[in-house]
């Protein structure tokens, strides 16, 4: 019961408008939020996002936004066709870089992104 409360303060702080932050590697305690492929049905390359703390999870409503990257790493531009999404979040990918354009989500992981968005996310917001 303890833990679950700790858990619904983290909600709150996220739902404040502090979206988690990303880093690209740690050698410290993180958790994987999400996977990006190349090719469709998870197949080629991949990047994996992960929030810098241990036990992370995403909050129950797609309302708000719990993780975020304004643009995919370098040589990612517009190369996604499929992702997985972990530790109850769900994933938006977005057609231009900082949230704009076009958009797919907030959905579970996809094996193919769709006609419309694939070879298009430049960057991408959990939930
Ligand atoms: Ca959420």
């Amino acid at each position: 019961m303890i833990a679950h409360r700790k858990m619904l303060v983290l909600a709150a702080t996220v739902a404040a408008g502090a979206a988690a932050v990303l880093t690209p590697s740690s050698a410290e305690a993180s958790t994987l939020i999400g996977t990006q492929y190349q090719h469709a049905n998870y197949a080629g390359s991949y990047w994996n996002s992960t929030v810098a703390s241990n036990g992370f999870t995403c909050t129950g409503t797609v309302g708000d936004v719990d993780a975020q990257v304004a643009s995919t790493p370098a040589g990612w531009n517009d190369i996604v066709s499929s992702f997985r999404n972990y530790s109850y979040c769900y994933t938006r990918v977005f057609e231009h870089n900082s949230y704009g354009g076009a958009s797919l989500g907030y959905i579970p992981s996809t094996g193919y992104v769709g006609d419309s968005m694939n070879d298009r996310t430049s960057s991408v917001r959990w939930s």
